[in-house]
C-alpha cells in the first residue's frame, strides 16, 4: 500500500503462504526469518513490514509526511506500528485460524489481543482523526 501511496513503481511477486513457499531457499536467500513480506530496492533488501514502512517513508517521502523526524510524532508512529504488529496481526491470524480451519487452541486468545489492539485504536481516535 505504501509503494502505492508514494507512487512507486513495483512488481509483486507471489510468494504462496499456504504451500510454504517463504521456507524455500529462493525466499529465505532474502530473508532468513522465512517470514513475509520483503521488500528488493534494487539490491538493497528489507524484511519485516514496519522495517520495510520506515524505509520507504525515509527514503522516499521527501515532505516526510508518513515518518516524521520531530520525536514525539515519530515516537506515535512507532507505536502504532508496534500496535499494527502485535495486536492488530493477532486479529489477521484469528481470521487465518478460521479461514484455514487450524486448530482453534488459540483464537480466543487471538481474538482478545486484537480487541485489546482495537480499544487502542478507538481510544487514540477519540482524541483525534489520526493516530499520530
Ligand atoms: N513482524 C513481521 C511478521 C511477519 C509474519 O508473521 N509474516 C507471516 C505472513 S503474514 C509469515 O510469513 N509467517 C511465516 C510462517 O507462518 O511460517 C512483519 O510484520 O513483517
Amino acid at each position: 500500500m505504501m509503494l502505492g501511496v508514494l507512487a512507486l513503481a513495483h512488481d509483486i511477486v507471489p510468494v504462496d503462504w499456504a504451500k510454504g513457499e517463504m521456507k524455500e531457499s529462493c525466499f529465505t536467500d532474502i530473508n532468513l526469518r522465512a517470514q513475509l513480506p520483503a521488500l528488493d530496492d534494487n539490491g538493497r533488501v528489507i524484511w519485516d513490514s514496519q522495517a520495510i514502512l520506515v524505509y520507504l517513508a525515509r527514503h522516499y517521502d521527501d515532505a516526510g509526511v508518513w515518518f516524521p523526524g520531530e520525536p514525539m510524532t515519530m515516537t506515535r508512529v512507532m507505536q502504532f506500528l508496534m500496535l499494527a504488529n502485535e495486536e492488530i496481526a493477532a486479529l489477521a491470524w484469528a481470521r487465518v485460524t478460521i479461514l484455514m480451519q487450524q486448530s482453534r487452541e488459540r483464537l480466543g486468545e487471538l481474538q482478545e489481543k486484537g480487541r485489546a489492539g482495537l480499544a487502542v485504536l478507538e481510544d487514540a481516535l477519540g482524541e483525534s482523526n489520526c493516530v499520530a
